[in-house]
C-alpha cells in the first residue's frame, strides 16, 4: 500500500514537471517591441506616409515595400541638394544604408525636433520624408 502511494505521488510529480516543461516550450520567443510609426518605401519613389509623429524615445520603422533600393537617410552632409535633410540641435545624423527590397530599417529618436531625411538614389526625385519628434509632456 505504502509503496504504491509513492509511486502515485511521483507519478504525479513528473506529470506536473512534464506539463510544466510543456507550457514553457509553448511560450513564443520575445518580439522586439514594436515602432511608434511605420513608414514604406515605395516603387513610385516615396515615403508613405511622408510624414510621421512620434513622442521622444520613439522608434520609427521603415519597411522597403518596393523592387528598388533605397536608404533612409538623415545626413545633410550626405545631401547634395539644398533641404534634402535637417536635423535638431543636438542630434545625430543616422542613414540605413542601402536598404534592398522587403529590408527593414529602425531608428529611436531620442531628441525632439523635426527630422528631413531623404533616399540617396532617389534625391533627384524628391524621395523625402519627415519625423516630428515631440517632446515629453
Ligand atoms: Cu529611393
Amino acid at each position: 500500500m505504502m509503496t504504491f502511494r509513492i509511486t502515485l505521488l511521483s507519478g504525479l510529480f513528473t506529470l506536473s514537471v512534464l506539463s510544466a516543461a510543456c507550457s514553457s516550450a509553448q511560450t513564443p520567443p520575445k518580439a522586439p517591441p514594436a515602432p511608434d510609426a511605420v513608414v514604406g518605401m515605395t516603387n513610385t519613389l516615396r515615403f508613405e506616409p511622408d510624414t510621421v509623429r512620434v513622442p521622444v524615445g520613439g522608434t520609427v520603422e521603415w519597411r522597403n515595400t518596393s523592387l528598388l533600393v533605397h536608404t533612409v537617410t538623415g545626413d545633410p552632409a550626405r545631401a547634395t541638394l539644398e533641404g534634402s535633410a535637417r536635423l535638431p540641435e543636438g542630434a545625430e545624423p543616422f542613414d540605413s544604408g542601402n536598404l534592398e527590397p522587403e529590408a527593414v530599417f529602425r531608428h529611436t529618436f531620442t531628441v525632439p525636433g523635426v527630422y528631413g531625411y531623404f533616399c540617396i538614389p532617389h534625391e533627384g526625385a524628391k524621395m523625402k520624408g519627415v519625423v516630428i519628434v515631440s517632446p515629453k509632456q
